[in-house]
């Protein structure tokens, strides 16, 4: 199984937590999001030019939740989905919302504050960063804080979907400098940061930091 992308992007990321708490052995291709992901090579495996994607075999697939769909039908145990339809079905929801709302947030802030300067030496768009913090997150954390339990994960003593893929996203933004405020939202802070100290995302944290080292220059 080859995955592309790379490492620290954070739809990326959910896959790889999710083969490292499966046991699922994969090949990395580390392709860095830029043009290469418009060039008709990469297209041919994408044809929306994004990471990740997935080669299995004859079967090439992408986007995160897809993929992590795949890999649960695929290999089952243990289990990233709950077991009634109705916690399975807002397990998927959640997912797809980290993806739809939280992702433009926490990759703004990675892409102005840390990427931008570092990688590209294009300066931070201030404005951009501003309304994201002030205006963009602020709808999107009301909404988590409602969702989020007071202990374990958010379907109970184990880690689902939904969880890898909201932790991966804040992830991405506390390398653009973002932390959750948590007077304000303390129950989505406390979760995020039991969530990171599952033994598999704290991992996959520390394998990123030669990457983050060569993207700071
Ligand atoms: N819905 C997709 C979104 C994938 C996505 O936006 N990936 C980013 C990197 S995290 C990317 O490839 N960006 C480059 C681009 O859209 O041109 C998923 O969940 O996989």
């Amino acid at each position: 199984m080859k995955l592309h992308g790379a490492i620290i992007s954070p739809n990326v990321r959910k896959v790889i937590i999710a083969c490292m708490v499966k046991g699922i052995d994969f090949e990395s291709n580390m392709i860095i999001p830029g043009p290469v992901l418009k060039e008709p090579e990469f297209l041919k495996i994408n044809p929306l030019g994004q990471i990740p994607a997935l080669e299995d075999g004859d079967l090439i697939i992408g986007d995160s939740n897809v993929i992590l769909q795949y890999l649960e039908e695929k290999h089952p145990e243990p289990p990233l989905l709950p077991s009634s339809p109705e916690e399975r079905a807002k397990c998927r929801w959640l997912a797809e919302y980290a993806g739809a709302a939280l992702f433009p947030c926490c990759g703004t802030m990675f892409r102005e504050v840390l990427v931008n300067p570092n990688y590209f030496k294009q300066p931070t768009n201030q404005k951009t960063v501003d309304e994201t913090i002030k205006e963009k997150f602020p709808p999107v954390l009301d909404y988590l804080e409602a969702q989020t339990p007071d202990n374990d994960f958010l379907f109970g003593a184990d880690i689902s979907i939904a969880d890898i893929s909201i932790v991966s996203m804040f992830i991405t933004a506390r390398y653009g400098g973002f932390s959750i405020d948590a007077n304000r939202w303390p129950s989505l802070a406390a979760y995020v940061e039991r969530v990171r100290s599952h033994l598999h995302v704290a991992k996959c944290v520390e394998n990123e930091k030669e990457m983050l080292k060569m993207i700071m220059g």
